[in-house]
């Protein structure tokens, strides 16, 4: 009996103590509600429940039913013959090349799924069947369209003269829907990468030829007794990734804009403190920006409006959580309540009268969450739903999609008078300005008369701009929330990086404060802040979702064509980051990073321990065959100095390693030489 009481007693669960969770006071202050109330979280189950030690090693097979095989490193490291395999005789690269490889399927899946919908979405706006969208951005369609080889003039009577727009967008609409499924050729936006990369992918066989068929294969290859060549199962997880990045995701960008608008700077604020007790909460979380973009427009709408004072509310507080709060958030300025990790905590304010979501970082624990308070938890997504009776399921369809839209903003304001707890919304909540793209790059940072994106690269040889970061990706509840990424980023605009941001880091950086002109001055160094001073930019700039890290791979091909920075992306003072990754889409995302050029740091731990072989060859032969390579590093001030490291090697390769010492010699410097 007494040994009974003793194993149930070791199974209590575990409480976290806040301050350890996050360096956020809002999100602190929502765990502590949230351990008072018993309602379970994310952060309190990570304290019970461990990760497997050999799954974080990448070293378990369990792709037929001999195994689970697990293959962990002997006590003291290999000395000298790996001896280690799996029943069928599969070796540690093998198994661990294998399960990289499914980390980047899954994710080049799930970006790119997202983006079919969105063609999907365009089709049927180009063909006049869905009426509630329609071309918001109709330049950006021309500027796409020779991609996809669509001619976008027409001669008549032997002078030009420009095409119908509706006949564009059709017949984009129907190229940009092949590229999922085309039986030859490759994917067409390769062709927007810088030529000597073009060539290096084609030199090394990676050139994605349609993006489901780069999927299945991966799927295929990693079936029992398929591939058993780490080089090679690499090869197509590098050439479904770029499927992805220059793909799937690219395609979805770009067709988003079309759609919904291409983003330019606008004013919003981050953090749980954008809830408002006295109005109607609306939360829109996951990724398509399909159904929200409506809700938008739903929420705006003076029927809804007057309705929820009807109810007593005095208006409708629309905010977003994960990547679909960071497309409302380019686009209408629509708060961001939080990041991937605060979603129950969202909940757990006793304020959100609905939570909308639709694909991707959902927690299935909102549903118990929702159970404890009176929130309606809505799915909308066919291929997303979950098995808890208490959730709504109300199916978007595009064809009647403001239809939709206005029944579930009815159903959160007809939950409004039914909040059954005390509500407590943390008062923490930060200006920001969001909505930055490769356009309003070109605004900001370009030359009017001496070529795109001048002043930008001017900067970075003239030393002012020491390189460029892009910081991007989850949160993880094995890691302090927002340390990381706050932390890194702070690095890097200390030594006058500038970051590029998207997804779970992007409102984490708006949450912290780092996205104002003002943060120029308080957190950059002196040559970062005064260019963010001299042409009004925060140093930290918000380019959207993770689809969006497409904006990043052609904001980089801007910077090589507006020139004196090499001829490739991986010539530039450049490197990525993904702090406090959690997502196959961030392994995705940081492969065709790798891939197109881009030393990439993770944090946390990757799954390659297990493997040294495997791992020596993406952290180090990458950078042979593509000029990026992969690294991992979870503390995070060694992390940025690794990205500056590799950005300083590059500057010194481009012979303007010089200009930057010149820069950043003070007065006393210059008096010290007689300059002054
Ligand atoms: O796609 S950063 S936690 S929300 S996976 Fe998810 Fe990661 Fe956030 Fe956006 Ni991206």
């Amino acid at each position: 009996m007494a040994e009974l009481q003793a194993k149930t007693a070791a199974k209590e669960p575990k409480l976290v103590d806040p301050r350890d969770a996050s360096i956020d006071p809002a999100t602190q202050e929502m765990i502590q509600r949230a351990q008072r109330l018993q309602v379970e979280t994310v952060f309190d189950r990570a304290m019970t429940m461990k990760p497997c030690a050999i799954g974080m090693q990448g070293i378990c097979c369990k792709n037929c039913a001999m195994g689970p095989c697990r293959l962990p490193l002997p006590k003291g490291g290999i000395t000298g013959e790996d001896t280690r395999k799996g029943l069928c005789g599969a070796t540690a690269n093998t198994i661990c090349a294998r399960n990289f490889i499914r980390m980047i399927a899954g994710g080049a899946a799930a970006h790119s799924d997202h983006g079919r919908s969105v063609a999907e979405v365009f089709r049927s706006v180009a063909r006049k069947e869905s009426h509630d969208y329609s071309i918001k951005d109709p330049i950006k369609l021309v500027d796409i369209a020779p991609y996809f080889d669509v001619a976008t003039t027409v001669e008549v009577d032997g002078k030009t003269v420009d095409r119908d727009i509706d006949e564009i967008a059709l017949e984009v609409a129907e190229a940009a829907y092949a590229e999922w499924g085309k039986p030859e050729g490759s994917i067409k936006y390769v062709k927007r990468a810088p030529k000597p990369l073009q060539e290096k992918w084609a030199q090394e066989g990676v050139v994605p030829r349609n993006v489901d068929r780069e999927i299945v294969e991966i799927m295929h290859r990693t079936h029992m007794g398929v591939d058993q060549d780490y080089k090679n199962l690499m090869k197509q997880g590098t050439r479904a990734a770029l499927a992805d990045g220059w793909g799937g995701s690219m395609i979805a960008t770009d067709l988003q804009d079309v759609l919904f608008g291409t983003p330019s700077p606008l004013q919003s604020e981050a953090n749980l403190g954008v809830m408002k007790e006295d109005h109607v909460n609306i939360i829109v979380h996951g990724h398509e920006p399909v159904l929200s973009e409506m809700v938008v427009a739903a929420c705006q709408s003076q029927e809804m409006i007057a309705y929820a004072q009807e109810k007593g509310a005095k208006g409708i507080q629309l905010s977003g959580i994960c990547c679909t709060a960071n497309e409302v958030l380019q686009r209408h300025g629509v708060p961001p309540a939080g990041t991937f990790l605060q979603q129950e905590l969202a909940i757990i304010t006793g304020a959100c009268d609905a939570m909308v979501v639709d694909i991707q970082c959902i927690f299935q624990n909102l549903a118990n969450v929702a159970k404890c308070f009176h929130t309606k938890l809505i799915t909308t997504h066919p291929i997303a739903r979950m098995e808890q009776e208490n959730v709504i399921h109300i199916e978007f369809d595009e064809h009647h999609a403001m239809e939709d839209a206005k029944r579930i903003v009815k159903m959160a304001i007809d939950n409004f008078p039914n909040r059954s707890a005390d509500v407590m919304i943390p008062r923490h909540k930060t200006a920001q300005i969001a909505g930055f793209g490769v356009e309003s790059i070109r605004y900001h940072l370009g030359g009017t008369f001496r070529g795109d994106y001048y002043t930008l690269n001017d900067n970075i040889i003239n030393g002012r701009i020491r390189g460029i970061a892009g910081v991007v990706g989850c949160n993880n509840a094995r890691t302090k929330h927002n340390e990381e990424h706050i932390t890194i980023i702070k690095e890097l605009i200390k030594n006058d990086v500038i970051v590029l941001t998207t997804g779970c880091s992007a409102i984490a950086a708006g949450m912290h404060g780092l996205m104002t002109p003002g943060a120029a001055a308080v957190h950059c160094g002196p040559g970062l802040a005064e260019v963010c001073e001299t042409v009004g930019i925060p140093p930290v700039l918000h380019l959207g979702s993770c689809v969006d890290n497409s904006r990043i791979l052609l904001a980089a091909t801007e910077v090589v064509r507006a020139g004196g920075l090499g001829n490739d992306i991986s010539d530039l003072p450049a490197a990525g980051s993904a702090p406090e990754w959690m997502s196959e889409k961030a392994i995705s995302i940081g492969h065709y990073f790798v891939a197109s050029g881009v030393y990439t740091v993770f944090g946390y731990s990757l799954p390659l321990e297990g493997a040294p072989v495997f791992k020596d060859y993406l952290y180090k032969d990458m950078e042979r065959m593509y000029g990026g390579m992969w690294d991992c590093e979870p503390d995070p001030v060694k992390h940025a100095h690794k990205m500056i490291a590799h950005i300083d090697k590059k500057r010194k390769e481009l012979g303007i390693d010089k200009a930057r010492e010149r820069v950043l010699m003070d007065m006393a410097d210059r008096q010290a030489l007689g300059m002054e």
